[in-house]
């Protein structure tokens, strides 16, 4: 008899304590090296033990229900080298075999080796001809909690059908998918009905919404979403998972600005004057400054743009619209105020055209008349950042020698980290908030 060696848990993540679930070999069977020896089942995932090497299994050392951890003893092997394992495989083929050991530029799966009534009669029997390939043993995957909750019978069910098990819940106890549940996707795919992962995150492999009958916890009343809320709501989603978002706050001094908009108010009582105005103004000079963020991707390029078109989320009744102001860097206070009243109108009044939503280059999102400390508002692609503006508030601000009260306007600048970044960012809120400050930078 050749040496016999022992075949162990490899790195199993840490895992203690994890069930054997399925004796893949018995006594007597010759595996391939990689072969599933047993099955292991944690709380998040199955895995195959793998053999460490090609022989025949002398000795199991786990049976069904053993809890074990990395490094207990799963079987006694006689290894057998490439030699002897051609030698058995020969007369099943009757042509020159491959050796059962597989060369190492081999697939992580094995192509299975077919055995006949002769090879079976012999005393290696060749178990892993009658299985289905092993599902490789990846330590990586067994901690995640993304690793679908399946059987190694229904993986290879899957795999074979090329349904991505991540995309699937399971029907079984704990969540585990059974073949039926692969079927039954199958079946909604062809019909239509399910949504892929090319359909549900762009390829994010998320998992299917939850289902809840909601009427058996209590009373409910079915309210269908505006048209308004149906289109922003799939802009929104596809903005918010496609764009790598960050948000970058700070706080501008608006103390002297609000006096100075308080003062145009009394003079010009036609039109009201609100902060969000100078935003659009500090906003254009902080565009001009940083090019970067009056620009669009395409593909690998950054189409940079000459004009100054301001996007305005304006809340209305139905939800959530974003007019455009156009060439804002040549309009005053005053024109700007009349046109945002006209146009916020527009759109709680539902006569807003299409083309008064296009062109804009960067957009303002004010919660400011509402309240709020900050938020992190959504890029309105193909836009590369948007301005969250938040309520004012007098805070206790220290001059160099004392605390004095000033009126503190809390900016949330969301940027594209593709195309900007966070020192850009940290400079454009900065200078935004110098020109609030101080106007006159305006003009500079
Ligand atoms: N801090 C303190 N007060 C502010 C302020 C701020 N940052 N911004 C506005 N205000 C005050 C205004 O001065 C006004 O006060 P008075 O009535 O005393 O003059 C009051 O709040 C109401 O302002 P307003 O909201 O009517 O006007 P606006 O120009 O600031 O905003 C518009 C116009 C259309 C942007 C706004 O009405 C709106 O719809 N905001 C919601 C936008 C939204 O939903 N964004 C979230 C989108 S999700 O990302």
């Amino acid at each position: 008899m050749a040496e016999l060696k022992e075949a162990r848990v490899p790195d199993i993540g840490g895992s203690k304590d994890v069930p054997v679930i399925e004796l893949l070999v018995k006594v007597g069977d010759a595996v391939k090296k990689d072969q599933g020896l047993v099955t292991l089942e944690s709380d998040k995932a199955t895995m195959e033990v793998p053999a460490p090497f090609a022989g025949i299994v002398r000795e199991l050392k786990l049976k069904v229900g053993d809890e074990v951890a990395e490094g207990a003893l799963v079987a006694m092997i006689e290894a057998i080298d490439a030699t002897t394992t051609a030698a058995v495989a020969a007369p099943v083929a009757e042509k020159p075999a491959a050796p059962i050991s597989a060369p190492a530029t081999a697939p992580a799966v094995p192509a299975p080796v077919v055995v006949s009534a002769a090879a079976s009669a012999t005393p290696a029997n060749v178990s892993s001809g009658t299985r289905s390939p092993p599902v490789a043993f990846a330590a990586d995957g067994l901690m995640p909690d993304k690793v679908p909750y399946a059987s190694p019978s229904v993986r290879v069910f899957a795999r074979e059908l090329g349904v991505d098990l991540a995309q699937l819940s399971g029907s079984e106890r704990g969540g585990r998918i059974s073949k039926e549940d692969v079927q039954n996707f199958v079946k909604k795919v062809i019909a239509g009905g399910a949504a892929t992962s090319a359909g549900n995150g762009g390829g994010l492999n998320l998992l299917p919404w939850p289902q809840v009958d909601f009427a058996k916890f209590g009373a409910i009343e079915l309210q269908p979403l505006s048209r308004i809320k149906k289109i922003s709501g799939a802009n929104l989603h596809r903005n918010w998972v496609s764009i790598p978002h960050v948000t970058q706050f700070n706080e501008a001094d608006i103390t002297e600005m609000e006096a100075f908009r308080k003062k145009l108010g009394e003079e010009q009582k036609d039109v009201k004057v609100t902060p969000l105005v100078f935003l659009i103004k500090a906003v254009v000079a902080a565009l001009k400054k940083y090019p970067q963020f009056n620009a669009s991707l395409d593909g690998d390029n950054l189409v940079l743009k000459k004009y100054f078109h301001i996007g305005i989320a304006v809340d209305t009744p139905d939800g959530l619209v974003v007019p455009v102001l156009r060439d804002c860097e040549s309009k005053g206070l005053f024109e700007l105020s009349s046109e945002l009243a006209a146009i916020s109108a527009r759109a709680r009044e539902k006569k807003l055209g299409p083309a008064e939503m296009q062109g804009g280059c960067f957009s303002i999102s004010s919660l400011g008349g509402i309240g709020g400390t900050a938020f992190t508002p959504i890029i309105n692609a193909p836009e590369v950042a948007i301005l969250g503006v938040s309520k004012s508030l007098t805070k206790p601000v220290w001059n160099g020698s004392e605390f004095a009260p000033r009126l503190m306007l809390p900016l949330s600048l969301s940027y594209d980290h593709r195309v900007i970044d966070g020192a850009a960012a940290a400079r454009f809120t900065a200078y935004l908030a110098q020109v609030l400050g101080d106007l006159r930078r305006l003009l500079v």
